[in-house]
């Protein structure tokens, strides 16, 4: 197999969606002490289409990083970091290459939902702020959010994977043959 060759336009086209992630992390989300809501997941799931699972688990924890350092918004806490990178290689994994069915883009939110939002992230908030988990008001506006936004994200991520031709950014020959 041809190992794909990190040129400039990958470069330029990773930093794009990083700072997009940046952008839609920070700036175009709602967030309290204990919830988030973000579509970040457009340019990730874009960078999981294009590059696969692993760039796109770096790019996301890039990502997060970089937007800590620039724009903090409370304590770093590394494992958001780690959800960065596990949500990015999910989306890698199930996107790379592939074709965009309904099936797989509900998997991967499905996954993303289960691992990320439910699991992983009340166990840092729960770390961090040293809240009862156990606590079921506690976990009320996070579950509507989830409920609300997983049918957003699938159809979000249908249209987006299958409407854009993106793949003619990066296949020359493609748009050589045109
Ligand atoms: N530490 C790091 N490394 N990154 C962060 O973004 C960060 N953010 C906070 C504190 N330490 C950090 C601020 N607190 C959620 C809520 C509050 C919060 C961080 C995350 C949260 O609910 N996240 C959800 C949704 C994310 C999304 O949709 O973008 C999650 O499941 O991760």
């Amino acid at each position: 197999m041809k190992k794909r060759k990190i040129d400039t336009r990958t470069i330029t086209l990773m930093s794009l969606l990083i700072a997009l992630m940046v952008v839609f992390t920070r700036f175009i989300s709602f967030e309290t002490q204990f919830l988030r809501i973000s579509f970040t997941f457009i340019p990730e799931s874009l960078m999981g289409i294009l590059f696969g699972p692993f760039w796109t688990g770096i790019g996301s924890a890039v990502a997060d990083t970089v937007g800590m350092l620039l724009f903090p918004k409370g304590p770093y806490f590394p494992g958001f970091t780690l959800n960065a990178f596990i949500s990015g290689a999910i989306y890698g994994f199930f996107y790379y290459k592939k074709e965009l069915t309904w099936k797989r883009v509900v998997m991967a939110t499905l996954s993303v939902t289960l691992i990320i939002h439910m699991f992983l992230t009340p166990l840092w908030l729960g770390l961090m702020y040293g809240v009862d988990i156990a606590n079921l008001a506690w976990w009320a506006p996070r579950i509507v959010k989830n409920i609300i936004f997983f049918p957003i994200q699938v159809v979000a991520t249908y249209y987006l994977g299958n409407k854009i031709p993106y793949k003619q950014f990066l296949s020359k020959s493609l748009t050589n043959l045109k």
